[in-house]
């Protein structure tokens, strides 16, 4: 297999508003990043990958910008920016940036330009169209979009096409100024950009390449498998429970994406030595083996989410749920990935990101007695596979949920806008709704990083923009780097144990067990040498002897110091590596 120095990095994921705040008014910045890059370097990580920096209007925290090419006020200005960069190279820290080009800030000037007028030259940047004629439209389509109504010049119009957004509500902006809409995916601040459109694409990439000349080191391409919508926008059936139809579906791998990353590989990823991962929402595995191609002619890897989609609520068909996911769906999951794009593309192997819940307290157990032990576990099982880590914020100090109690207590507008929308329009009952958008919220990965025990966790010195994990006096960094046996020193091993092993990086994916519900053990092997991985992912004492192959072999990592391993004995969430050459 090729080598590639990404593929044996290890990239950790920085959230800036929560990561640390430099001058005290509550908000995390680019001069807080600067000063914790030793303790970056101390964990052992290569690459950073900052969430959006950029100007925006933080509808989505970032994820809206308004002008790719300045930061954001909270965050500091390009010259901060530039001493982060500066800073990370001298320490051997390469920063990845995160691109969102599938939509932009309804702020920006393309926007606000484009919504003035049907004749503007701008208008065509963004997906515009009529909306559909009252009497256009079916009796039942009325009824259920009936508070979608509005009215122009007066005539009344029903969006488009009944699709939804990520966000609640229709996927469709009305604009008072020529009486038609604009496609939004996601919040209504966040219109998509018409990739159809030579002009935005060139845009684009004279943007990406002027970041690539200021010598940044990748990009985290946001939602980038949605930007080709697929022809006549048509109207998607109604998921059961759901009030408009889904266009995440329909729009994920749309009919020119690829194309379009190709070109943008030509025009800038190849001439420049990157590391490239795509969120591809809706991704395949059969769609991945393309925009992750080992021809280097789209992306190097891509984040795909069916493995923290196993745990979605099946009763109600989405994300908001209270249940675990089963370690078997888990298990065989990872292996179609791991097998499926060995030598043919690349994995990113990651649980945790600004989107998604602890997972120490959605796969493991946050209880005072577990939480170490099985944080550790499930660190252990990723971090043993194949492919590119990504490791975000706290979850190398085994940083669990939020307790929130309270609909006030949020500050994300997916969680908000889904409270509302699905207790006053679709009535859920708020009881059973709120403890599991509680434990599926992505503000549980949004709480402020704890780095000690002082007030906010020393986060900050003023009020957080959001709250602190009550436990930051039992878990935080200063406790945990000062403690042998902490998750903090674990992960840190785990990420030195694949700096010095190409078996680790290149090795193949064998599983054993396939069929235990609690036990996740598997085999990599190259070039004759092998390792045997053993999680037993539950709180059941369970009996386990390796293989004979690996009795005489030398223990790489175990999350119970000094317990022998060969014993025959399992404890709950004990976790061992054991290599033979
Ligand atoms: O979080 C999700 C589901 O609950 C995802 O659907 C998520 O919205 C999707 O993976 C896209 O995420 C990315 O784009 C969004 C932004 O809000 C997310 O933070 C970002 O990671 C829009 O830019
Ligand atoms: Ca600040």
């Amino acid at each position: 297999m090729k080598k590639a120095w990404w593929k044996e990095s290890v990239v950790y994921q920085i959230y800036p508003r929560s990561f640390c705040d430099s001058n005290g008014d509550g908000i995390g910045d680019l001069n807080g990043i600067t000063s914790k890059l030793d303790y970056l370097k101390e964990l052992g990580i290569d690459v950073i990958w900052l969430s959006p920096v950029y100007r925006s209007p933080n509808d989505d925290n970032g994820y809206d910008i308004s002008d790719y090419e300045d930061i954001m006020e909270d965050f500091g200005s390009m010259a901060d920016f530039d001493r982060l960069l500066k800073s990370a190279h001298e320490k051997g820290l390469k920063i990845v940036m995160d691109l969102v080009v599938n939509h932009t800030s309804d702020e920006h000037a393309w926007f606000l330009e484009s919504r003035k007028n049907a004749e503007n030259e701008k208008r065509d940047y963004y997906i515009w169209r009529k909306g559909r004629k009252l009497n256009e439209v079916s009796p039942e389509e009325r009824k259920q979009f009936a508070s979608d109504v509005v009215e122009y010049k007066g005539e009344k119009f029903l969006p488009p096409n009944n699709w939804g957004s990520f966000f609640s509500g229709p996927a469709w902006g009305f604009s008072e100024e020529t009486g038609e809409f604009y496609l939004h995916l996601f919040s209504k601040k966040q219109p998509d950009l018409n990739w159809e459109n030579e002009r935005v694409r060139k845009e684009v990439f004279d943007m990406m390449n002027r970041w690539c000349e200021k010598g940044i080191d990748g990009f985290r391409m946001d939602v980038i498998s949605l930007i080709s919508k697929p022809e006549g926008l048509p109207n998607q059936p109604i998921p059961t429970g759901a009030i408009y139809g889904d266009a995440g579906q329909i729009c994920a791998n749309g009919p020119h994406v690829h194309a379009y990353l190709k070109e943008m590989n030509r025009k800038v990823l190849s001439h420049y030595d990157l590391i490239t991962v795509g969120e591809t929402a809706g991704v395949t595995l059969e769609e991945a083996k393309k925009y992750a191609n080992s021809d280097g002619t789209e992306l190097n890897m891509v984040f795909q989410f069916e493995h923290v989609s196993l745990d979605d609520n099946p009763k109600y068909g989405f994300k908001w749920n209270t249940e675990k996911m089963s370690l078997v769906s888990l298990k065989k999951n990872l292996t179609k990935w791991q097998n499926g794009l060995y030598e043919v593309g690349w994995n990113s192997i990651f649980f945790c990101n600004h989107d998604q819940p602890r997972i120490v307290s959605r796969l493991g157990n946050d209880s005072d007695l577990y939480r170490e032990r099985s944080a550790k576990c499930i660190a252990t099982f990723l971090h043993m596979m194949q492919g590119t880590p990504y490791v975000y914020q706290g979850e190398e100090l085994g940083m669990s949920n939020y307790p929130f109690q309270d609909l006030s207590e949020f500050r994300d507008l997916e969680s908000i806008n889904a409270f509302h929308e699905l207790t006053e329009k679709a009535h859920l009952d708020p009881a059973e709704l709120f403890p599991m958008i509680a434990f599926k919220s992505r503000d549980n990965a949004r709480t402020p990083m704890q780095w000690d025990d002082s007030e906010n966790a020393g986060f900050t010195s003023a009020t957080p923009w959001i709250k602190v994990n009550p436990n930051y006096k039992k878990v935080n960094a200063k406790e945990e780097l000062a403690r042998a046996d902490s998750v903090f020193h674990y992960y840190q091993k785990l990420i030195s144990l694949r700096h010095h092993s190409g078996l680790i990086v290149y090795g193949d994916f064998r599983l054993l067990e396939e069929e235990d519900p609690n036990l996740f053990i598997y085999e990599r092997h190259l070039d004759g040498k092998a390792l045997l991985c053993v999680c037993n992912v539950s709180e059941k004492e369970r009996e386990y002897t390796p293989p004979a192959e690996f009795q005489k072999g030398q223990v790489l990592i175990q999350n119970i110091p000094d317990r022998d391993v060969r014993a025959g004995k399992l404890a709950p969430y004990e976790a061992y590596v054991l290599a033979v050459e």
